[in-house]
């Protein structure tokens, strides 16, 4: 039976990943940071909980990669673990360099040191672009980070392409835009209206209030993008892939989505709070996933409508289970 090793497993793409793995024979290890109070929500929504194995570990200390790279004799090795929350890495830029920067060569130092066949996935952002100057963002596009999460990204990225050139490791980035789910984190925009649709509906909240709704993001769902990540590592030569729908929406038109979706007008409940707008903004983004496509054969299934309808409906019911009583 095949091992892979996924750090960050208890964020939204490790619990899509582990049940992906699983569901492909893999026996799956989560390489997982303590915390006071554990946080399994993820896996117990996908009902995976009990068919994982997690390793204690932290990004930031090489020696626990290493014991969970020989513990679990993994023959893939996904590092998804990142201070992943854009607005924070302004508010701790030195903790997001050193797990979401240092982290990725923590990963790789510990492979190269154990087992160097090793196959290790890379979880890159569009937000490297940043300050794009092209309208569809590839491979080919110079970066230009506008956060210091961009800017930690980017050293993990680079440092993978640097350890497959310089010892001939198999790496590969996935440098995926934005992709979202029921089970993404309450605080990133997508979820942040789905929960507050559903409040609002459901008359436990009457405002949304948000920040700059002109930017524009390539959203697609979580679990169509994991395939992508198991996709690259299944190749026979290593490389780098964008990894998106090709079709970008302002945050305003994700708003009227969700809203009208449970007959509400968005314009009637949100705010404009300054206190959401960032230091530095990336307006734009609008990936090519034409690469992805025609090695891979990937392609994003779900439409933007169908995600923000689904992370509606999980939301609606979570809420009313809530408002049962129950806590989740
Ligand atoms: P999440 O924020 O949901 O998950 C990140 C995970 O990393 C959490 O489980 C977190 O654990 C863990 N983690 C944080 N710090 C450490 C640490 N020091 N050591 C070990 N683990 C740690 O992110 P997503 O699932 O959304 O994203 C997965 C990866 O893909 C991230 O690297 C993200 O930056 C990147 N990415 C995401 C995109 C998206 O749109 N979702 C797009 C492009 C890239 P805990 O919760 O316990 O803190
Ligand atoms: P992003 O996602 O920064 O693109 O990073 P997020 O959902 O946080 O923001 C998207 C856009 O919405 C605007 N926005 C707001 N954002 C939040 N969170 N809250 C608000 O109230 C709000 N109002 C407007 C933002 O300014 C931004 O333009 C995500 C993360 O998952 C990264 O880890 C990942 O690398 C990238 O996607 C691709």
């Amino acid at each position: 039976m095949k091992s892979a090793l996924i750090t960050g497993i208890m964020g939204q793409d490790g619990a899509y990943l582990a049940k992906l793995l699983l569901t492909k024979g893999y026996k799956v290890y989560g390489f997982n940071a303590r915390r006071s109070t554990p946080s399994n929500w993820r896996l117990q929504f996908l009902e995976i909980q009990n068919d994982v194995e997690l390793i204690d570990g932290d990004l930031t200390d090489m020696s626990s990669m290493i014991r969970a790279i020989q513990k679990s004799k993994a023959a893939e090795v996904y590092n998804l673990g990142a201070q992943s929350f854009v607005a924070t890495s302004w508010e701790q830029p030195i903790l997001t360099a050193q797990v979401t920067g240092i982290g990725a060569v923590n990963v790789l130092e510990a492979i190269r040191l154990t087992e160097p066949s090793i196959k290790f996935y890379q979880a890159s952002t569009s937000e490297m672009f940043g300050l794009i100057q092209e309208p569809m963002q590839s491979e080919k596009t110079p970066f230009y980070p506008r956060s210091p999460y961009g800017v930690a990204k980017l050293y993990g990225h680079w440092i993978t392409v640097n350890y497959r050139e310089s010892f001939n490791m198999f790496g590969c980035c996935g440098i995926l835009f934005n992709h979202e789910s029921p089970l993404r984190g309450i605080e990133f925009v997508t979820r942040k209206v789905t929960d507050a649709v559903a409040r609002i509906k459901l008359g436990r909240q009457k405002e949304l209030r948000l920040g700059n709704i002109d930017a524009k993001r390539d959203w697609g769902f979580a679990g169509d993008y994991v395939e992508a990540m198991w996709l690259m590592l299944q190749q026979d030569k290593p490389d780098d892939y964008v990894v998106a729908t090709g079709r970008t929406t302002t945050v305003r038109d994700m708003c009227r989505i969700a809203f009208e979706y449970v007959d509400l007008n968005y314009e009637d409940y949100v705010i404009i709070d300054p206190k959401f707008y960032r230091p530095a903004e990336v307006e734009v983004l609008l990936g090519n996933p034409a690469k992805a496509k025609r090695v891979l054969d990937w392609e994003a299934k779900t439409s933007l409508e169908s995600l923000i309808h689904m992370m509606v409906d999980a939301d609606l019911k979570r809420v009313r289970y809530e408002a049962g009583g129950h806590t989740c």
